[in-house]
Order: structure tokens, then C-alpha cells, then sequence
């Protein structure tokens, strides 16, 4: 991580990149989710994977981060990675901003906010903002207890007080409502229309009474198996679509952690979101957040033969049997895993 491509300003732009992220020192160092505010609660997964003591952004702990910087009144331009398995709640503070990209697609028509931004595992946002006068932070704003880490300077001068770090700590502001983001338009897929594959996955997470290991080929890191369909991964049927069809897939959430589910290969557009239909922008991404009891449904064009992984990106859950596959017929069967055949599920 510490190879990554540092801030480049130039006159008026400048493009950066910031990977929050999450580093493991070992199974028993747990944060604790206790004191996270009830809204943001969904979102931290499952308190029992938190294994993490050390959160970073481009591989360093706040105060040894990198500074954003470029003049005040520049417009700024700032893609963020999650490369971590945990969801971040991001914060940032002294101006307001737009979020201008989900997953590497654009947002129409995207209105200045000042919400805190979740993203989970896997995801990118872009956002866009005029740099402020005097010095700012971006951070991670949930109570997990490595969230003071994951901060990074914005701006230049004199950093703002404690007090007014407090101030705006306390102000919560409210989570950005994805679903309604943005100004509505024209998107290939509506909740309504016409599908040729309808698949409905649920999502749930089991105490170890399924048999684990042996054919699979998979280990645990926890306690825990996740399924899909009440299957491990490679015990149940991969989606079978032909070239050209129009997809939707329901991921329902019986569990008690968000599942951030990654396909593989396609750009996916999200119609309703933990069961909010999706009335702003038409929103694009690859990695759907389905938080604990909710719904999530997606749609897709069949484009891009082959054989696709379809999992959870919290790859502990990964780990521990939340994937399967999206398979286009004439491709081949995928019959083992792990060993020499390097099908692993992360
Ligand atoms: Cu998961």
C-alpha cells in the first residue's frame, strides 16, 4: 500500500487516491462495535470478524497519513478504495462534496452533501469538492476503536482544535441516502420490466453444524459458515444465463451481518436498496451493500461469457462459504477447488 500514487495537484485539479483499509494482527484483537450510534450500526459487520487493530489509508495510521492538499478554492477530485473487509463510515469535514462516481460509474446529476459517506468492502466513491481554507480531515466516523486511524488531513494550516474536532464528531450528520442521491434519468433496467432470469439469493450465516472442509476445500476463519441458499460454496448450483439476457437478482439478507455482494465481470445496476427502490440517480455498481434483514435487488445484461464468482466481500464470510457463481452456458464447469487448481473462494 505504500506504493500507491500519492495526491497530484495541478492548477485548479487535483486527482488522489485514498485506500482505507484495515490491516489484521490476529483473531484476538476484537474491536468492540459497542457505542456505535444505532444508524450506523447495520453497517459494521459482524462484530465477530473485527479482528483488526490497526486501520490506515494508502497503508499509514493517522497522524502518520498523508496530507490532501492543494490551493483553497481548487476543485478536488478524490477516489476512495475500500480495500479492507469492513464497512467505513466516512466523514469529511469543512466543506461540503458530491459524490460524482459509484464503482467507476458516474452519477447523474450529483447535488452537494455533507452526509457521511458508508462504503463497504470492495467499493470506490469518487467525490469532488472545493478544497477549504485552513486545515480539515476526512475520517472514518464509526466508534469501531481503530477509526481514529483511518483519518487524512485535508487541507493546509493550522488543524482545527479539539474542541471544534468534538463539535463535529458530535454533529452526526446523517447517512447518504444512496437510493435517493442524485436526479433520476434513463437506465437500462427498471424493477418493473420485462427479465428473462430472475434468481433469488438468500443470505444467511450458520453456527458450524454444517459439515465444513473435507470436499470443499475450504477453511474458516471463525466460528461461522455463510451460505447462499443455504449451500457453501461449490455445494450449491451455479446461475446459469445465456449471452444477451436481461438478469435480476434478489440478494435477501437473513442474517445478522451486511453482506457487501460482489459480482464479478458486470456492471450491475441496483434497483432497490435494502429495500429502498432507487428513485434518484439510476445507481451503478459492482458491489451491493445488503445490510441485516433487508433486500437488495440488482439487474444485469448477460454481456461477458464465462464463468463468474458472485460472493460476499467481506472475505471472512468469503472464507467461510458466502459465493457462488454466475455461469453462461457452453462455458465449463468448475469442479474443484482449492489444492492446485488455484479456485479459491478469496
Ligand atoms: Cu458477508
Amino acid at each position: 500500500m505504500s506504493g500507491m500514487p500519492m495526491p497530484t495537484a495541478t492548477a485548479t485539479r487535483m486527482d488522489a487516491m485514498a485506500m482505507p483499509t484495515a490491516t489484521a494482527r490476529g483473531m484476538n484483537g476484537m474491536d468492540a462495535a459497542s457505542g456505535s450510534p444505532a444508524a450506523l450500526r447495520p453497517y459494521v459487520a459482524d462484530p465477530g470478524m473485527g479482528a483488526y487493530q490497526t486501520f490506515t489509508i494508502n497503508g499509514r495510521a493517522y497522524p502518520d497519513t498523508a496530507p490532501v492538499q492543494a490551493p483553497p478554492g481548487a476543485l478536488v477530485r478524490l477516489r476512495l478504495i475500500n480495500v479492507g473487509y469492513l464497512t467505513h463510515v466516512l466523514h469529511l469535514h469543512g466543506t461540503a462534496y458530491r459524490l460524482v462516481a459509484t464503482d467507476g460509474s458516474a452519477v447523474n446529476r450529483p447535488q452537494e452533501t455533507t452526509d457521511l459517506l458508508p462504503i463497504a468492502a470492495a467499493q470506490r466513491m469518487d467525490i469532488e469538492f472545493r478544497m477549504p481554507h485552513g486545515a480539515w480531515s476526512l475520517h472514518d466516523h464509526d466508534t469501531l476503536s481503530g477509526a481514529g486511524e483511518m483519518r487524512v488531513i485535508v487541507g493546509q494550516g493550522a488543524r482545527p482544535s479539539a474542541a471544534d474536532e468534538r463539535a463535529l464528531r458530535a454533529a452526526a450528520p446523517p447517512l447518504l441516502d444512496l437510493a435517493r442521491y442524485g436526479v433520476a434519468g434513463p437506465a437500462p433496467f427498471t424493477a418493473r420490466g420485462r427479465f428473462d432470469r430472475v434468481f433469488s439469493l438468500v443470505l444467511q450465516g450458520a453456527k458450524p453444524s454444517m459439515p465444513m472442509g473435507g470436499t470443499s476445500g475450504m477453511t474458516s476463519m471463525s466460528m461461522d459458515t455463510y451460505t447462499i441458499n443455504g449451500k457453501l460454496f461449490m455445494q450449491g448450483a451455479p446461475l446459469v444465463v445465456r449471452r444477451g439476457q436481461r438478469v435480476k437478482i434478489s440478494f435477501v439478507n437473513k442474517s445478522m451481518a451486511a453482506h457487501p455482494m460482489h459480482l464479478h465481470g458486470h456492471r450491475i445496476q441496483v434497483l432497490t436498496l435494502n429495500g429502498e427502490p432507487v428513485t434518484g440517480a439510476p445507481l451503478y455498481q459492482d458491489t451491493v451493500m445488503v445490510l441485516p434483514d433487508k433486500t437488495t435487488t440488482v439487474a444485469f445484461t448477460a454481456d461477458n461469457p464465462g464463468v463468474w464468482m458472485l460472493h460476499c466481500h467481506e472475505l471472512h464470510h468469503a472464507a467461510a462459504g458466502m459465493d457462488t457463481l454466475l455461469r453462461y452456458q457452453g462455458s465449463p464447469h468448475l469442479a474443484q477447488l482449492g489444492g492446485a487448481t488455484g479456485n479459491n473462494p478469496e
